[in-house]
């Protein structure tokens, strides 16, 4: 098992739209592995393969309390979308340290593979349900802080170009 570095925004291939997982084999398994070890050891509650610089429809998750409910969603298509949505706080491992309120469908159900290729389906609601409509959407190249003021994202992307300019200087 290994960890993997995250991209962090704004760099450009947060925004590559990722293609659909072909081949279910021990390749894809050791990756979902080594995602699911990076989001524990980041204290994240979702991942999306974009965020590990690789393009593949591919999201690991746990939302449980317990920290002991993995779930691995592959080819993820969102089938049904509640009309109510909730604003829940939102955070990203790809822009450490910015929260912020996005509006989202309350409840959601997706259909998805498993590790087997097997088709499975999951209803979510509320936490859960926002963490698969932010991973989704970054397998679409979207990053949350898109949803914010332009005013915001602005601040957003100067304070991380500069703490970029630092670092390489250091
Ligand atoms: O970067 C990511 O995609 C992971 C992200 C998922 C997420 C968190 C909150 C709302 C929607 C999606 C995180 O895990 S951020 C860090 C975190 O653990 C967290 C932040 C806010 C609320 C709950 C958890
Ligand atoms: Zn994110």
């Amino acid at each position: 098992m290994a960890l993997l570095s995250i991209l962090c925004y704004p760099d450009a291939r947060l925004h590559t739209v990722a293609k659909p997982v072909s081949a279910f084999d021990r390749d894809l398994e050791v990756l979902a592995q080594d995602m699911l070890e990076t989001m524990y050891d980041s204290n994240g509650i979702g991942l999306a393969a974009t965020q590990v610089d690789v393009h593949q429809r591919l999201i690991v998750m746990d939302t449980s309390e317990e920290r002991n409910a993995p779930l691995v969603l592959i080819n993820p298509e969102l089938i049904e979308k509640s009309e109510e949505t909730l604003i829940a706080e939102e955070g990203c491992l790809s822009v450490p340290g910015i929260f912020d309120g996005v509006e989202r469908a309350k409840e959601i159900r997706v259909s998805y593979l498993d590790l087997q290729g097997q088709r499975q389906s999951l209803h979510a609601s509320d936490l859960q349900a926002v963490c698969i409509q932010h991973e989704m959407d970054h397998l679409m190249g979207r990053v949350f802080v898109e949803y914010l003021s332009f005013l915001k994202r602005s601040r957003i992307k100067s304070k991380f170009l500069k703490a970029q300019r630092q670092n390489s200087r250091d």
